[in-house]
């Protein structure tokens, strides 16, 4: 008979048992891990001493041990194999974090057979409960512990199911693999496009990479639909030429942009469903009793959408003057977090620019988003004839899980009414 005994651990100290992997009537080998014990300082993984049958345990989760000590007696059998007994499956041992063990403490001279080379029959129960034990050196436990990994889940790759490194990488990689076919999402085909010609990688920034996110994010939870019109600015836009006019000593100039943001929050506040977001759950509407709204400005670092607030309480001066200040800063990358935070709905024009119409996309929780286009001058039949016409392209995209089309048609049509003539903002 032998005995397993704990390594020697420098000091005198005590280590408590964490974790037992053996059970009485295992048939173990030369190293094969059989306890977890935890100390102040580190974490150890028992390796056993001699090989053998456990013929007693001495040992239980919470027990504490100094190097010496004996914690299993071990039948060695002579002359050949002992047949190994079913036994429970150990408790998953993927929690616990290890350490290189020390040198097994040696009693005698190992004459048992070692099954190393022998496959593991599967029609063996005893054997096969065996193969599910978790079996794996203290730096793939570290490595599981680290990626939340619970070995008992992996069969391993290596001599006699021992679990390697590569198990628990394959194991994470077929995880996230699942995850994205629960969710529908094939990957697009990764392509070395250096087979076609020559080629340059550019990583994207840290703007790129969360507008990235947030539109992937955008796109798979919202179903939108865009709604397009068109607002005859004629008479704002001659009002804005005047108004530039007179505030040109002031060097104040103002851009169309300021006016409809003037009247968007208008409509915020007529159509209250537009100003709110759903609940965690989607099963509510929370509607907000404020007016804030972000304003997409293009920055040579990527897009940012700066927030004015309680938009509906400010001139359209006091309006000019925040988004002036606050593209200039974006451009600057002088925003700070929280002055892109908090808006209830969006607006992104690139009217400066050209393009007739675009799908905007609604940018959640928001429920909305209106994108401006070239506003140009287009026959209007009038009366009984064409007349010449400045028109501005709205294009009104919503979240038709809040918002219905009749609902956004009307929300469109009167941020058409009011931008047609400002009076009615006074009514
Ligand atoms: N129709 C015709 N002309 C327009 C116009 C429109 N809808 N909108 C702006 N313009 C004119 C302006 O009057 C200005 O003309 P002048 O120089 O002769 O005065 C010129 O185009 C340039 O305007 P601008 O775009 O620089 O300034 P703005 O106040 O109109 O807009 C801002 C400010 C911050 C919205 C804009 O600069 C910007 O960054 N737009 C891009 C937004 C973006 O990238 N959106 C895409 C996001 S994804 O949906």
């Amino acid at each position: 008979m032998s005995q397993l005994i704990i390594p020697a651990m420098g000091s005198n100290s005590q280590a408590e048992v964490i974790e037992v992997l053996i059970a009485q009537g295992d048939s173990l080998e030369v190293e094969q891990s059989t306890l977890v014990l935890e100390s102040e300082k580190a974490t150890i993984e028992v390796p056993a001493n001699v090989a053998g049958v456990v013929t007693k345990l001495l040992v239980k989760v919470g027990d504490k041990f100094k190097g010496g000590e004996v914690y299993a007696e071990i039948e060695q059998p002579l002359g050949g194999l002992t047949e190994p007994t079913a036994k429970p499956l150990p408790e998953p041992s993927g929690k616990s974090a290890v350490i290189e063990p020390p040198a097994p403490v040696s009693t005698t001279p190992t004459q048992v057979k070692q099954q190393d080379a022998a496959p593991v029959p599967a029609a063996n129960p005893a054997l096969a409960a065996a193969a599910e034990e978790v079996y794996a050196g203290p730096a793939v436990r570290r490595m599981a512990r680290e990626l939340g990994v619970d070995l008992a889940q992996l069969t391993g790759s290596g001599l006699k199911n021992r679990i390697q490194k590569e198990d628990v990488q394959q194991f994470v990689k077929q995880r996230l693999q699942n995850m994205e076919q629960v969710a529908g999402i094939p990957r697009v085909a990764t392509i070395d496009f250096s087979q076609y010609g020559p080629i340059k990688e550019q990583p994207l920034n840290n703007i790129k990479r969360a507008t990235a996110k947030a539109m992937t994010l955008a796109h798979l939870n919202v179903p939108q639909v865009t709604q397009f019109d068109e607002a005859d600015i004629t008479e704002l836009e001659a009002f804005r030429v005047q108004q530039n006019t007179l505030a040109a000593k002031q060097n104040i100039k103002y851009s169309i942009v300021p006016f409809v943001l003037k009247v968007l929050a208008r409509c915020l506040r007529d159509y209250p469903n537009f100003n709110a977001s759903l609940n965690a759950q989607a099963d509510a509407l929370i509607i907000k009793d404020y007016v804030h709204l972000g304003v997409a400005v293009d920055t040579p670092k990527g897009l940012l959408v700066p927030v004015l607030r309680d938009v509906d309480k400010l001139s359209v001066g006091q309006i000019q003057q925040q988004l002036q200040d606050k593209a200039e800063r974006a451009r600057a990358g002088q925003l700070t977090l929280e002055e892109m935070q908090g808006a209830n709905m969006s607006l992104s024009s690139l009217g400066g620019i050209g393009g007739t119409a675009f799908t905007p996309i609604v940018n959640p929780p928001e429920v909305a988003i209106l994108g401006l286009s070239k506003a140009t001058i287009k026959p209007v039949w009038q009366e009984d004839q064409f007349v010449p016409r400045l028109m501005l392209p709205l294009s009104l995209s919503y979240d038709h899980r809040v918002i219905d089309g009749a609902e956004a048609a009307r929300f469109s049509q009167a941020l058409v009414k009011y931008l047609q003539d400002l009076r009615h903002l006074l009514m």
